[in-house]
């Protein structure tokens, strides 16, 4: 084969995605409550041991890049769009005025706003650090994220503590550093409450995300089911605010299933938000594209959240490759994820569905029919041990669904 000089590069990439059979359309993908973060776009592809390779990418790009992809909706860390040294100036007020602006041009909806308390030197020791200035800043940076959210109409925020742990045990009591976060998040429910009552608009939701490890080398609350106790603790003073973002990577890196995890957000009701992605078990945080790792696994989670109601949004949590260009993260990495998500979300529709799967599902709750039903352990073994083969069949079924045997491909 000949070498393809770059302008040539584009033409392949163009042509094989086009290969990959079609795509849905912009008003299609527009009808998820899908989003799309400004620093997933604008990562340039930076990492311990890696230089970027990428070249900067303004929210602008960004947004009006998601509007012809067909993503409804951008999500934003505060310091993404204004630089540290402008928050809660006017220059922010400048900017936060041109982003509405802007979305409003290309038809999207800010749905969710973050703090950036992890990045900039000053969080060192963390947002809850023993230092007071330190606290008392990180309650005026998350009311400032609440009051950009109140502005740009969000109705989520979201707080990943990433900093709050330790890499060397002792220097930082545990306790009180849960009580100083605890502060900092009961400030922003507060100026939510303030705002909300002043404009005459609904409080925001808001939204906890764990990771297990990364960047500490040790976390206080790594895990979903961590932040849960968190917020049934009694250290909140409005739980009934403060809900769950769990990441799907993050319930993997430390071992768990994330259908599992989710379950456990959902019974508590506190399934608000969700952060889509893949990656591996057992290792650190490589946010890589949904599906792409763990098609199954992702099938099954979408079949637990389509048959329980979640409503809440999809937020493409990823990092674009560093393989990828700057033309290939809006040609190929948004808009391929987003297909297989929606791709997903209709198969978890067909498996729903499936006639085999509801008999099987169904015969299994019926269980096996005991002749004597003195309900003797061996009895009821004995009563239900051929009906017990139908998981495996289950299992089959699904893997035959996802490779869309039930449609009719062919082993030829
Ligand atoms: C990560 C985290 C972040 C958070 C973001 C929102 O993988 O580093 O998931 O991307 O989602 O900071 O608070
Ligand atoms: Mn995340
Ligand atoms: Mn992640």
């Amino acid at each position: 084969m000949r070498s393809p000089s770059v302008k040539e590069q584009r033409a392949l990439v163009d042509r094989l995605t086009a290969s990959c059979g079609g795509h849905y359309s912009p008003e299609r993908r527009r009808k998820y409550f899908i989003s799309g973060p400004q620093w997933a776009a604008a990562y340039q592809g930076q990492a311990l041991f890696h230089a970027p390779t990428r070249e900067p990418v303004s929210y602008s790009e960004v947004i009006s890049h998601y509007a012809e992809i067909g993503i409804g909706y951008w999500t934003t860390h505060d310091t993404d769009v204004v630089p540290t040294e402008d928050l809660m100036t006017e220059r922010q007020q400048k900017i936060v005025a041109d982003i509405k602006k802007t979305l409003r041009k290309h038809g999207l909806k800010c749905s969710m706003v973050t703090t950036e308390t992890f990045f900039h030197p000053v969080w060192a020791t963390s947002s809850a650090s023993e230092s007071p200035e330190v606290r008392a800043y990180a309650a005026a940076r998350l009311e400032n994220t609440v009051a950009i959210g109140h502005e740009l109409g969000a109705q989520f925020v979201v707080y990943w503590p990433g900093t709050l742990g330790y890499l060397t045990q002792g220097s930082i009591d545990e306790i009180q550093t849960l009580r100083w976060f605890a502060e900092s998040i009961n400030a922003a429910c507060l100026k939510d409450i303030a705002l909300a009552s002043e404009k005459k608009t609904s409080t925001m939701r808001h939204c906890l995300e764990a990771k297990p490890f990364e960047p500490q080398g040790e976390i206080i609350l790594p895990t979903s089911d961590a932040m849960l106790a968190f917020i049934g603790s009694g250290l909140l003073k409005h739980p009934e605010m403060v809900g769950l973002n769990p990441e799907y990577l993050h319930e993997l890196m430390w071992g768990s299933a994330p259908r599992a995890a989710l379950a456990r957000a959902l019974v508590a009701g506190k399934l608000w938000h969700f952060d889509i992605n893949d990656g591996y078990r057992l290792k650190h945080d490589v946010d890589i594209g949904v599906a792409l790792v763990n098609p199954l696994d992702w099938l099954n989670v979408l079949i637990l959240l389509r048959s329980h109601g979640y409503q809440g949004p999809f937020n493409l949590d990823f990092k674009p490759p560093r393989t990828t260009s700057n033309y290939g993260v809006f040609k190929v990495s948004f808009p391929t994820a987003v297909d297989r998500f929606i791709t997903l979300w209709e198969i978890a529709g067909e498996a729903l569905e499936d006639k085999i799967l509801k008999e099987a599902t169904e015969a299994l709750k019926a269980g096996g029919a005991t002749k004597k039903g003195n309900g003797g352990a061996k009895e009821i073994f004995d009563a239900n041990k051929e009906l017990w083969t139908l998981h495996e069949l289950v299992a089959h079924r699904l893997v035959q669904i996802l490779l869309g045997v039930h449609r009719g491909r062919k082993f030829a």
